[in-house]
């Protein structure tokens, strides 16, 4: 029945090639049996990690008429997840849309993209930091990589973090409104063959931490993929250490897949060789793993 299967409004942008934002979320959040309503913020030839001279039609004079039909039709969400904004005016009219849909309280995932390696995106620049450091304001989780918690916290970028500051970094980014803070790839200065994952959990005012092997390649996408599965497996019912460990093997299983294969990185990971896995790790948690 529909209204068994629950459903997430994602406000990404829609990039044709390079496997990033929604033409991979799409298929993550669908693969583990949930609706996707994109509400597209740009759409992109390529995304920006890598390729140059890419075609950007910015979307932001439509979204507001685009979100306004589904208010008319008197649809709901069970989960706003929101990403890549291509500007401030996007961030302020997605904020008045998160609004106009809060009567059922749906889950509010930022992933505040914006940069990653201690850079911003080319698309990126300091007035779309400070906005966003406001937006994070509206959200229950976010899901910063380091270099975006970085920035949000105006902290230097660094590799030699330790375990105290990282929860030091958690707690500030919870105190700017979510509840829940996700941070992926954490350097560990002390075994720098492990990329790490801190989270922290401000119901329940737990830290938790993972990590896995460091694979030396950057995927752009991959934080896309990593957020998805964190915000399908919430939405599921899993808690939260289960949900980052499923994403954490997930990413790690597309990009040791990848890694094998010689294709230009920027190409993104090989997603479509790996989707099935993500029903299987389904199949095995139902299983009491
Ligand atoms: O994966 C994040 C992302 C989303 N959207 C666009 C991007 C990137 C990262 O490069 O360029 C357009």
């Amino acid at each position: 029945m529909d209204k068994d299967i629950k459903r997430v409004a994602a406000v990404h942008d829609l990039s044709g090639f390079g496997r990033a934002s929604l033409t991979v979320i799409i298929p993550v959040l669908s693969t583990m049996g949930l609706q996707v309503c994109p509400v597209p913020t740009a759409l992109l030839s390529t995304h920006t990690g890598g390729f140059d001279g890419y075609c950007f039609i910015d979307l932001t004079d439509h979204l507001e008429n685009y979100v306004d039909h589904w208010h008319r039709l008197g649809l709901n969400f069970d989960c706003i997840y929101t990403g890549f904004l291509g500007s401030p005016r996007q961030i302020s009219i997605i904020s008045s849309f998160i609004e106009t849909f809060s009567a059922n309280s749906p889950l509010i995932v930022i992933d505040p993209v914006l940069g990653d390696n201690g850079c911003l995106y080319s698309a990126m620049n300091e007035k779309m930091v400070q906005e966003m450091r406001q937006f994070v304001r509206k959200a229950d989780i976010i899901t910063p990589n380091f270099t975006e918690a970085a920035f949000l916290l105006d902290e230097p970028y660094r590799l030699d973090v330790d375990e105290a500051e990282m929860k030091d970094w958690l707690y500030r980014l919870s105190a700017m409104g979510p509840k829940t803070a996700v941070i992926s790839s954490v350097p560990n200065h002390e075994c720098p063959g492990k990329i790490g994952v801190v989270a922290y959990d401000g119901q329940e005012d737990s830290f938790f931490k993972t990590d896995c092997d460091y694979i030396p390649a950057h995927y752009p996408g991959v934080g896309d993929i990593f957020a998805s599965v964190i915000v399908g497996s919430i939405l599921q019912g899993t808690g939260l250490p289960a949900a980052v460990r499923r994403a954490v093997r997930f990413m790690s299983l597309a990009i040791s897949t990848s890694y094998d294969v010689k294709y230009p990185k920027r190409y993104g990971v090989l997603l479509e060789s790996v989707l099935g896995h993500l029903r299987m790790q389904e199949d095995s948690l139902k299983d009491g793993e």
